[in-house]
């Protein structure tokens, strides 16, 4: 996403959080970040090209090897991020860092802006596609201009919809989509949300472990081997491989669904894609806060 997904996926998140996890992000952003999530979810595009942070470029997004022209969407660990170095396994790296009280206090801010950053990422279904270099190499058009087919997603959409649906404000368009969370047609999904067992494809188990696998689980696994070693070892969580898939499989039905020479933002293709758009920024700001209050507070 661009920045305004991001902050919007940081001001809903901001929203949902315990009294510690809270507490953490208000102390750990400070005045910089407003104290809030919001503000400082596009940190982590900011550094990206700069040459002492050029190592996190392939940490937003997991390139899937998949067919999605064919209508054969899928995420593997192994295939699509064996090296290690996507946002699945960041994700787990980050989650063990912001815990960890032995790291210096801008280490764990550090940990806890990519966090808040890759939460939203993983859930733009062409950060999780390796065709086309995520989409980024298929030329589109939005409105008239000429850009490519990942930057419609990322920015063209959904700067489109917040002008034209929420008031032109980043913070409007949170207050939106927080209402349909807390009140709205969102809030009979959120218990599913955080379950992990969202989509049909199965996670894979590992080590013996059959044990169902929410949002609370992984987290709790995870910080548990953490303090284990001295070094985690850094493995993939359940929940963001279920995120990862759910993204991915928006490739197969509504991404690469639109026809040569359409405009992107002025047809039935925008009219599909906002809905995606809005429940994939919701779902990930609500999995975020939900995923820090774990971590802070011991429970979603
Ligand atoms: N770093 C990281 N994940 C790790 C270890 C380090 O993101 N597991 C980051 C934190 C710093 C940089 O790498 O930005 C250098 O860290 P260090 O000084 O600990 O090597
Ligand atoms: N991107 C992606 N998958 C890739 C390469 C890049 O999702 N295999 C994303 C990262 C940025 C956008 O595409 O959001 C543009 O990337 P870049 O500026 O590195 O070309
Ligand atoms: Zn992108
Ligand atoms: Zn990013």
């Amino acid at each position: 996403w661009g920045t305004l997904g991001h902050q919007t996926v940081g001001y809903i998140a901001q929203e949902f959080l315990a009294p510690k996890a809270l507490a953490f992000v208000q102390s750990s952003l400070g005045s910089t970040y407003d104290e809030s999530l919001g503000p400082a979810a596009p940190w982590a595009d900011s550094v990206r090209y700069e040459s002492a942070y050029r190592w996190s470029a392939p940490l937003h997004f997991v390139d899937a090897e998949d067919s999605p022209l064919s209508d054969s969407c899928s995420v593997q660990e192994q295939r699509d991020c064996g090296d290690g170095d996507c946002i699945l396994t960041a994700i787990a790296n980050y989650t063990t860092r912001v815990a960890k009280t032995s790291l210096s206090a801008s280490q764990r801010q550090e940990a806890l802006k990519f966090l808040d950053h890759f939460l939203g990422d993983i859930g733009q279904p062409l950060h999780v596609e390796a065709y086309e270099v995520g989409g980024n190499d298929i030329s589109a058009k939005c409105s008239g201009s000429s850009t490519n087919l990942h930057a419609a997603w990322d920015t063209g959409m959904v700067s489109k919809n917040i002008n034209e649906n929420h008031g032109g404000e980043v913070q409007t368009y949170a207050a939106d989509l927080i209402a349909r969370i807390k009140t709205g047609s969102y809030k009979s999904l959120t218990d599913d949300w955080l379950s992990c067992t969202s989509i049909t494809e199965p996670v894979s188990k590992r080590s013996g472990d059959t044990t169902a696998h929410g949002v609370e689980e992984d987290v709790k696994r995870l910080l548990a081997r953490a303090e284990d070693a001295a070094e985690a070892t850094i493995t993939p969580l359940e929940c963001p491989l279920v995120w990862a898939r759910e993204s991915n499989a928006y490739c197969c039905s509504v991404v690469f669904t639109y026809t040569t020479g359409e405009d992107l933002c002025t047809s039935e293709y925008y009219t599909n894609a906002v809905p995606v758009i809005d429940l994939q920024l919701a779902k990930q700001g609500y999995r975020l806060a939900a995923w820090l209050n774990v971590i802070f507070d011991g429970a979603t």
